[in-house]
């Protein structure tokens, strides 16, 4: 009785430190180390960035941490990641910090050729034009994800990054805010991207994606040009597409200059002509949930912004967000209600389409482009009317 008090006390005294796992302790002295000071990493920086640093047993990230359920937002009906109240709010947010810094913005315009409400519109959409409080600590959420995490060696590369940006004097250790996953300050960059893109655009000498808006601004910017931003053009416009045009002619390989999409009968919703320099050049159509909701014409810019969240919705929700800070209406088409499907059931029926011969862009459970096209020649094939997107009842005749 006395042993089993003494063994409760004793665990109840004991911090959440270094003590509940030695192992992290060791590994930072004698795996860390040595790879931090080959590139680069001083003594002293090391010291002070993991001063008081512990294991953080909570991060998602770690072998033991039970899997997350396997649904992402793609499968999600869509409505529910447009969510009017919070878009409205973000437009009206945007749109009085447009006028706020207004001259950063015509400035970073000028140089970039990003528009000033998409860099907004992703600073809204990454932190809440930065009022969001970042949950974590960097380096520890970094050093608990390298040393037991799924991807240990990824992260073990993003945590020398970002000892590299405290080694440079951008940011302190302590002040190094960042997401769950390691994605620092207000544009949410992983470390590893923050030297090819962050930039000091107010001139202080470093480059404070934490706490300066115009660093901010500019790196978010930079990121979106040196992704190849063309200047002048639009994100993309929703759309009426007569049903005499497949919803398998979706996805970035299968443009054509959007004078040719509107002479396909394809209209602007807004009822206004696509603009001249749209015309002449190339736009893809998108059906993020095939016949099921709004459906648009894209230009090459739309996919800009998925390389800064690979995902057709996210890209969706920050062009549409630019446009709402504009006075842009909601959505014209209607996203119907969709069944949300596991990872795995989406798996199984791009499994059939692959052995049937479809192009389903990998079989990953994921309803990308290319399995909403392998949907739609699927149905036609079969007599049924494309809608490129699986109900419930496709789902199931896909076998
Ligand atoms: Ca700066």
């Amino acid at each position: 009785m006395i042993r089993l008090l003494l063994t409760f006390t004793l665990i109840a005294c004991t911090p959440a430190t270094a003590a509940s796992n030695p192992g992290f302790q060791s590994w930072l002295e004698k795996s860390l180390w040595p790879e931090a000071k080959r590139s680069g990493i001083a003594r002293a920086t090391f010291d002070m960035a993991f001063k008081g640093i512990t294991f953080d047993p909570k991060m998602p990230e770690l072998k033991s941490a039970a899997p997350k359920r396997q649904t992402q937002s793609e499968f999600r009906a869509p409505e529910g990641y447009f969510n009017q109240r919070s878009i409205d709010r973000l437009a009206k947010q945007g749109a009085a910090l447009e006028k706020r810094w207004r001259d950063t913005l015509a400035r970073i315009e000028k140089r970039t050729g990003v528009p000033r409400r998409i860099i907004l519109a992703i600073w809204g959409r990454e932190s809440v034009y930065g009022t969001f409080k970042m949950p974590k600590n960097a380096i520890r959420s970094l050093a608990t994800s390298a040393y037991a995490g799924r991807r240990s060696e990824l992260f073990k590369g993003e945590l020398i990054a970002a000892l590299r940006i405290i080694q440079e004097g951008h940011i302190s250790a302590k002040a190094m805010g960042s997401s769950w996953a390691g994605a620092l300050g207000q544009p949410q960059f992983l470390p590893s991207k923050f030297f090819d893109y962050a930039v000091d655009e107010d001139g202080d000498g470093k480059r404070d994606i934490w706490n300066s808006v115009p660093d901010t601004l500019g790196s978010i910017a930079n990121y979106l040009a040196k992704f190849g931003w063309q200047r002048g053009r639009d994100w993309g416009f929703e759309v009426t597409i007569p049903a005499s045009v497949s919803c398998s002619l979706g996805g970035p390989d299968q443009g054509r200059k959007i004078a040719g999409w509107a002479g396909m009968g394809i209209e602007r919703v807004s009822g206004r002509p696509f603009p001249k320099i749209e015309l002449a050049n190339t736009g893809y159509l998108l059906f993020p949930a095939g016949r099921y909701g709004p459906t648009f014409v894209t230009t090459p810019n739309f996919y800009v912004l998925k390389q800064y969240n690979e995902s057709d919705l996210y890209a969706l929700f920050v062009g549409h967000l630019a446009d709402r800070m504009a006075g842009g209406k909601a959505f014209r088409g209607r996203w119907q209600d969709l069944p949300s499907y596991t990872r795995a059931e989406v798996k199984r029926m791009q499994d059939v389409l692959v052995a049937q011969g479809y192009d389903v862009g990998g079989a990953d459970g994921l309803i990308g482009y290319k399995s909403r096209n392998a949907i739609g020649k699927w149905q036609n094939k079969v007599g049924r009317a494309a809608t490129c997107f699986p109900s419930r009842e496709t789902i199931k005749a896909i076998r």
